[in-house]
């Protein structure tokens, strides 16, 4: 038994191999399969988006794959990046877009700096017909300064006040127990093996 993940983003794909380890089915992701072309998210939700990666992948190897699109949305941009969080300076670049986001939120004090993740994690698999959907949120505030080694994407600069750590301070396994991709992969977890058809 086999399931992909449809990313090819190394942060997410360490995040999911955690969760789903010792399993009775082998994981990939799309780091296994590095001549796999580029997916057009061409949608205008997280959720759109992740149905055309998980459609696009499952097509392509006939298994059941999960998709995770996400992204950061900060109450002072109005949401931005959202959608575009991967590509909010241009290529995809973390250091970049951090950067982006600080000059961005320039002068802005800290109780205004309120942000969310997102995830919307979407389940297709050739033998159902509808995709499992859902979603995961985890706020926190985005600092004045890149902070810690882990994680990946703007985990340096979204401070968690509760913890007094940035999300790149924390353990995958203490952020997996927290972030919007860990409570949207709980939720799956709660339905998956009984709606799959293997
Ligand atoms: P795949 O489509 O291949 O999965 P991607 O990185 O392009 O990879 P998205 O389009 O969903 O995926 O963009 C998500 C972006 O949102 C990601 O590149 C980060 O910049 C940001 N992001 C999402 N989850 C995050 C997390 O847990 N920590 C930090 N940044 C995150």
């Amino acid at each position: 038994k086999e399931i992909i993940i449809a990313t090819k983003n190394p942060g997410k794909a360490r995040e999911f191999k955690r969760v789903f380890n010792d399993q009775e089915f082998t994981l990939k992701t799309l780091l296994d399969f590095p001549d796999f072309p580029e997916i057009r998210e061409t949608g205008t939700t997280f959720e759109e988006n992740a149905t055309i990666k998980a459609h696009a992948v499952m097509q392509r190897f006939n298994l059941p794959t999960i998709a995770d699109d996400s992204g950061l949305e900060v109450d002072a941009l109005y949401g931005r990046p959202g959608i575009l969080s991967a590509r909010y300076a241009g290529d995809h670049n973390d250091a970049a877009n951090n950067a982006k986001l600080l000059s961005e939120l320039g002068g802005v004090p800290m109780e205004k700096r309120t942000a969310q993740f997102v995830s919307t994690l979407v389940f297709a698999n050739p033998n159902n017909e509808k995709d499992l959907v859902v979603r995961g949120e985890f706020k926190g505030l985005i600092g004045t300064l890149p902070q810690g080694d882990d994680g990946f994407g703007y985990d340096p600069l979204f401070y968690l006040p509760e913890l007094k750590k940035t999300m790149a301070e924390i353990s995958i396994d203490q952020k997996n127990q927290i972030s919007h991709r860990g409570q949207a992969i709980k939720k799956l977890e709660q339905q998956w093996r009984d709606w799959i058809n293997w």
